[in-house]
């Protein structure tokens, strides 16, 4: 353990790609095996070739065929660590200034941040955009909630929600504007593809706010404690409860 915490993951950046995808920071389980997303309950690969991103089914191993399809995955901390919580804010600052850099470098067609929460945490990058002249795209999943966090409180804490909910979420078209962004929002599914198109169309950065469905789950997931064969696939099967010892350990 105390080996891997420290180890660094390399971004995989080609040019020009055409989705930059950046995470927090890697896993444990990612830097002892030199890959991008190596967990075992990480979705990532799965939903890359179902959302026909690339071609074949990948794994984590396939990691640095990336460009190859035009996609590029970075991290804002390089440090694996095995939760979030333990990065510092120094390290946080300067993966800003390094993110920053790499965006500039690689001038991405679109930079994938995923969630209303993470946008909320990084929103002063839209000035760094704006005063590097960084046509980024940003699309933000917005729920209207911490949906990782509600998931677990839903299904193994007895729906007993604390601090998930973000009822204090700003006007992302507005914020947007507010730095001289365009904005787009799509709350309807049928106006998905055009709002995709207005974002791809505009000369300069765009943040797409897109309303998704409140409560959707992502699955499969571990529960906390659990063993890689005791994966949850669908939440329905899900008692709502969760020994002490496995609760500790969230
Ligand atoms: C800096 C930081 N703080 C806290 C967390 C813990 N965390 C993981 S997912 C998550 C919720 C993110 O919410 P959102 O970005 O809205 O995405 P959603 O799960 O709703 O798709 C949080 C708080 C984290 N990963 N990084
Ligand atoms: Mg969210």
């Amino acid at each position: 353990m105390t080996r891997r915490r420290g180890r660094q993951l390399p971004a995989i950046v080609g040019t020009r790609p055409r989705v930059l995808f950046v995470g927090i920071n890697p896993s444990l389980r990612s830097a002892e095996v030199g890959h991008h997303f190596a967990g075992p309950g990480n979705p990532f690969w799965r939903l890359l070739h179902a959302a026909r991103l690339i071609p074949t089914a990948f794994t984590y191993a396939d990691d640095g065929r990336l460009p190859e399809h035009g996609l590029a995955l970075t991290n804002i901390v390089p440090r694996a660590t095995r939760a979030a919580a333990e990065l510092t804010r120094a390290e946080f600052a300067a993966g800003r200034v390094q993110l920053a850099r790499r965006i500039r470098r690689a001038r991405p067609e679109v930079v994938a941040f995923v969630g209303d929460g993470g946008l909320s945490m990084l929103m002063a990058e839209l000035a760094t955009c704006v005063k590097y002249r960084l046509p980024v795209k940003v699309f933000i999943l917005n729920n209207e909630y911490m949906g990782m966090v509600r998931q677990w409180q839903e299904l193994t804490y007895e729906s007993r929600y604390s601090n998930s909910y973000s009822d204090s979420l700003p006007d992302f078209i507005r914020l947007a504007e507010a730095y001289g962004w365009k904005g787009v929002r799509i709350g309807d599914e049928g106006d998905l593809d055009a709002g995709i198109q207005a974002m791809i169309d505009h000369d300069g950065p765009v943040m797409v706010d897109c309303l998704v469905a409140k409560d959707a789950n992502c699955l499969p997931m571990i529960p906390s404690g659990a063993a890689h064969t005791e994966m949850l696939l669908y939440g329905d099967r899900v008692v709502g409860t969760m020994e002490d010892e496995a609760k500790a350990l969230v």
